[in-house]
């Protein structure tokens, strides 16, 4: 019996010269309008598939090939006896080979100005339906959705082999991962769809804000109404990662298609070892820091361990900045994480090999800078641009709970709020910097979080404590006599006075919170008491 080829594809790239293959090797074609008036023009000898099912291909195109014929011929086990005996019973022919790409649904909706109604027309149904019925069946069809696979496909059945079962499951999980993100892009799609009036704007995405910006609509104050019923999370396979957090736990890396070049995914690797999980974690915890120090516009250096700053410093120089976050914390650095806001140069670099560090993030590496840590092959060196945005307004961070997502605006308020001073005393100039730069990064501490800090460096961080007074004394200890003149930022507000007391003790001179507590009067008075100037900020900063 002959062998038969269905094919039908809306990207008609390479597939006469297919054809011409499958029928050198045997096999007759069966074809869809479009694709069989290409192939005819070829000179290829096809048999239109509504001659071959007796129904003609209707509603515009919409019923081409949903037919038992075709789905039989399909989907029918070929070592099954009763199988083959309904084929026989009901005229139908096996089918060996499918070839089908799919309508174009994610060009369509990039274009401009498109409806809704042409969009879903360009809802392929026939083409996954032939493609999974193909794949499903595969030790026996062979499913061929992309045309980068006509060439050795065709070279191997001309040459008359067999695919190999690996082969062919190979082709069947392309098959799969084609439709299921073919299916996230339409899925996608109607969530941009769901809200009220809205004809081009996506939830839940950078694209949210992508297009806000564009159409100067204000995303991320989108109202409760507009959050999608079925929130879907769509990333492309970046990665495959040696393994989680533990080495029992196995993990891969997904990426935003669109993310930004500032981002982790977008980072550039100039050496050492493929990032870990824990690394990939570190690292965006180092860039976040970073950006929200962006408006301080000085050379800043952040060291991190364990997704928590150990030690952050400012100043005139990338090294005075580095020395500063450097002698913040010497021990905790051991095996961190650096980032850097300016160019790395030979100094530095120096400086860093003799260290024990995981990775170095930085715009740029100089010429020197690459030889010296040429000699520390271990070290991961990563280039991120540090000019685009990181995040954009209506991005959304998301915490897998059991059972559900929990979804929600990223934190990115990284500017100073309106502050408000609470006590007698006022922050002198110096402890206004200090505050406000102690601010920016118990943002990005473990809550409970206190950071202790001069205006240029952090000198002692408390994080992940479960009370506000057992992490201001981790912070304390932490600084050692550095505490006599700082600052302390508390991420919430103080639910008693004992912090007050205890900075206060350790010679603490100035308080940003949030305040908020019913006992704030405790701790204004607390603070007056001991002339230290506290700021309110009315804003939290939990991070868990
Ligand atoms: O509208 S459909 O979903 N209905 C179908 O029955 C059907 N069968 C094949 N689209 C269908 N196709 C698609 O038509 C294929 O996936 C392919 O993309 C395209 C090929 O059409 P033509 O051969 O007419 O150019």
């Amino acid at each position: 019996m002959q062998r038969l080829a269905l094919v039908s594809v809306f990207d008609k790239t390479g597939i006469v010269d297919f054809c011409h293959d499958l029928v050198a090797a045997g096999y007759g074609i069966l074809s869809t309008g479009g694709t069989a008036r290409t192939l005819a023009d070829a000179g290829i000898d096809v048999t239109a598939v509504e001659d071959y099912t007796g129904f003609p291909e209707m509603m515009d195109g919409r019923v081409k090939t949903l037919h038992p014929k075709i789905h039989g011929g399909l989907l029918a086990l070929r070592d099954d006896e009763g199988h083959m005996k309904s084929l026989h019973e009901h005229g139908i022919s096996m089918i060996d080979v499918v070839v089908v790409n799919l309508y174009p649904f994610e060009q369509t909706i990039a274009k401009p100005n498109v409806t809704f109604e042409e969009a879903v027309e360009m809802i392929d149904i026939g083409g996954p339906s032939m493609l999974r019925a193909a794949a499903k069946n595969h030790p026996f069809v062979i499913p061929v959705v992309d045309p980068v696979d006509y060439g050795w496909i065709g070279k191997r059945l001309r040459a008359g082999e067999e695919l190999t079962q690996i082969e062919r499951r190979t082709l069947a999980g392309k098959v799969f991962q084609t439709t299921g993100v073919y299916d996230a892009a339409i899925t996608a799609y109607f969530q941009t769809q769901l809200q009220s009036g809205a004809d081009t704007m996506e939830i839940g995405s950078a694209e949210t804000a992508r297009t806000a910006a564009q159409t100067g609509s204000d995303a991320a104050g989108a109202a409760e109404s507009e959050w999608p019923t079925i929130y879907t999370v769509s990333f492309e396979h970046k990665q495959a990662l040696r393994y989680g957090e533990n080495p029992h736990q196995k993990a891969h890396f997904y990426a935003d298609s669109k993310a930004s070049p500032a981002t982790i995914a977008a980072a550039v690797q100039l050496q050492g070892k493929e990032l870990s999980y824990n690394n990939i974690q570190d690292a965006d915890a180092a860039l976040r820091i970073l950006r929200d120090l962006d408006d301080l516009s000085s050379p800043a250096v952040v060291a991190v361990k364990h997704m928590n700053p150990c030690g952050v410093g400012i100043g005139d120089s990338v090294m005075q900045a580095f020395v500063r976050a450097y002698e913040a914390d010497p021990v905790s650095i051991f095996g961190g994480i650096i980032a850097s806001n300016r160019t790395v140069d030979e100094a530095l670099a120096e400086r860093l090999t003799d260290m024990f560090l995981e990775i170095v993030i930085a715009p740029d590496f100089t010429e020197g800078a690459r030889t010296q840590f040429a000699r520390k092959k271990n070290v991961r060196l990563l280039t991120v641009d540090m000019k685009a945005p990181l995040w954009l307004p209506g991005e959304h961070s998301f915490r897998r709970v059991s059972g559900g997502l929990l979804v929600q605006d990223v934190d990115v308020s990284g500017e100073m709020p309106d502050w408000n001073v609470v006590t007698k005393r006022q922050p002198s100039a110096d402890e206004v910097r200090a505050l406000q730069f102690a601010w920016k990064i118990v943002k990005h501490v473990k809550s409970n979080a206190i950071v202790l800090a001069t205006d240029a460096s952090t000198i002692g961080i408390g994080a992940g404590q479960m009370n506000r007074v057992g992490a201001a004394e981790i912070a304390i200890r932490q600084a050692g006599p550095k505490a006599q003149g700082s600052v302390l930022a508390s991420d919430a507000f103080f639910p008693m006075r004992d912090t007050v007391d205890t900075a206060a003790a350790a010679g603490v001179r100035a308080i940003i919170q949030p305040g908020g507590s019913i006992k704030d009067k405790d701790s204004i008075a607390a603070a007056d008491e001991h002339d230290i100037a506290m700021v309110f900020t009315g804003r939290r900063h939990f991070l868990h």
